[in-house]
């Protein structure tokens, strides 16, 4: 089974809870406090290996959860960190946030197109700060420790993306699977009916001391780029492969198509399924030019298609005849069947493949792992936005991913830990916002399960704290 879209679940490990404690020694009557921090929770890791090949460890298990942080101890002890949950996934897998509810993929989280390329998709949370971390001048005992940080847990799709340097296109029975055939090692389905192919094959080729990775994927007919015929799901993989070699079934087949009208009408379907594709480098094949001598226009054919060919070349070029075109003006004419011009058609597109793997090496280089830097910049910013709303004439209720983890990691029932939680408010800007919103003194605030009176000019205990 061919296993390429699955969604999981991910919880990253909670933080361990911060220390309350005093120094205790037979001769030190009044110790300080002395309460370490709590250990950080695992994250969840996706790491792409290329020793794995498929999705299908995903398929039975969706929940991967990592190890929490341990609790803080006495003597200004570290709890342990939580163990980290590190997911193997295909080289070629995309990560996109889904939604359980509405059964939507969200953004693309990473690409990940290199083996032992990484990301953490749900981040540990923070261990919470023992009482040595709330000492002030005016406060010299804190009774009071930090509790951890919850984890991130969140929903992704994975899916696996076919990852080919060139993959073979064209309508059915042009002689793709015979094409790979004759180039690899690989032994696909060959037979006279359309879709012999319904899973793409793939072939390592090499030519000289070149080699590539081919992909034959199932025939493409009009209207493909809307789910007709088997072709749409497999454009996706088209879509990721560096190089098209878009082969034409001279012949015509049973029911004696014009070769050309095939060409466009493949041309025609990639380009309604992503413009991009139309500027894809392409290497154009006619075959089956073993029957030349017994098909009465197969000369004409190949005359009309190469005419058509040079001219999409200058096109692709952007007009300019001289220009170097993506798309190779050349026609290259071979038998899948007798082997004839196999071999120079394999050494062309080594050749071509081996230039566009150069090229996409210096473009990855100066853009690695942009996509995990902004996923995570766009989530740090939706976490520190506070929003408030009015519900009811003077209540108001405050929502907002990191002013609600403060309440979390707050105990509640300590007095201290409670005006230390005013003062982190009134430095995550929450005063402000309150006020923005029209809240006079003595309406309630509510966050998450806290609700509180609004006192607008407190006094801060903890100004002096850099937290
Ligand atoms: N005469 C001749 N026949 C060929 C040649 N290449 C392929 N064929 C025949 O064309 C038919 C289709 O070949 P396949 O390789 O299965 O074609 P395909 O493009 O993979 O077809 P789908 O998987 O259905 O899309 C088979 O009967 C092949 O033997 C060729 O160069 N010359
Ligand atoms: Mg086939």
């Amino acid at each position: 089974m061919f296993i390429d879209k699955v969604h999981i679940n991910v919880k990253a490990g909670d933080g361990g809870s911060g220390c309350m404690s005093f120094r205790r020694e037979a001769h030190v009557p009044k110790g300080g406090p002395d309460g370490g921090d709590g250990g950080c929770g695992g994250n969840v890791v996706l790491l792409a290996d290329s020793s794995v090949s498929s999705l299908i460890d995903y398929r039975f298990k969706h929940h991967f959860k990592a190890g929490r942080g341990m609790h803080g101890k006495g003597s200004r002890m570290h709890g342990a960190n939580g163990e980290d949950v590190i997911l193997r996934v295909p080289v070629g897998t995309v990560v996109r946030e889904y939604d359980d509810e509405t059964r939507q993929a969200g953004d693309t989280i990473a690409d990940l197109v290199c083996d032992g390329q990484s990301i953490v998709v749900a981040r540990g949370g923070a261990g919470g700060r023992g009482n040595v971390h709330f000492v002030t001048s005016t406060r010299r005992a804190p009774a009071f420790a930090e509790l951890g940080e919850p984890a991130q847990e969140c929903s992704i799709e994975l899916e696996m993306k076919l990852l080919a340097d060139a993959a073979l296109v064209g309508v059915p029975s042009a002689g793709k699977s015979s094409m790979i055939a004759r180039m690899s090692a690989a032994r696909p389905k060959i037979a006279d009916y359309p879709f012999t192919t319904l899973v793409p094959n793939l072939g390592v080729a090499t030519s000289g001391d070149l080699s590539f990775v081919l992909a034959d994927v199932p025939g493409l007919i009009e209207g493909a780029h809307e789910g007709k015929g088997l072709g749409h799901e497999f454009l996706r993989h088209i879509e990721r492969t560096a190089l098209i070699v878009h082969v034409i079934d001279m012949t015509g087949g049973f029911e004696g198509r014009d070769p050309l009208d095939d060409y466009m009408i493949i041309n025609k379907e990639l380009s309604l399924y992503a413009e991009e594709l139309s500027a894809r480098p392409r290497i154009v094949v006619a075959n089956k030019i073993d029957a030349l001598a017994t098909s009465e226009n197969m000369q004409e054919n190949l005359d009309r298609l190469q005419a058509q060919l040079k001219l999409d070349s200058i096109e692709a070029a952007g007009g300019d005849e001289f220009a170097i075109s993506p798309i190779d003006p050349k026609l290259y004419k071979v038998s899948a069947l007798t082997g004839e011009g196999v071999d120079s058609l394999k050494a062309a597109i080594a050749q071509k493949v081996h230039e566009l793997r150069e090229r996409a090496k210096i473009e990855q280089d100066s853009q690695e792992c942009e996509y995990d830097k902004v996923w995570t910049l766009k989530r740090q910013t939706s976490d520190s936005e506070i929003r408030v709303n009015k519900e009811e004439d003077g209540v108001f209720r405050v929502e907002g991913r990191a002013v609600e983890r403060m309440v979390v990691q707050t105990d509640l029932d300590n007095e201290e830990a409670l005006i230390f939680l005013q003062h982190r408010f009134r430095r995550i800007g929450l005063d402000d916002a309150l006020r923005d919103a029209g809240a006079q003194d003595g309406d309630e605030i509510r966050i998450a399960e806290l609700e509180f009176e609004y006192v607008s000019d407190a006094a801060d205990e903890f100004a002096e704290l850099d937290i």
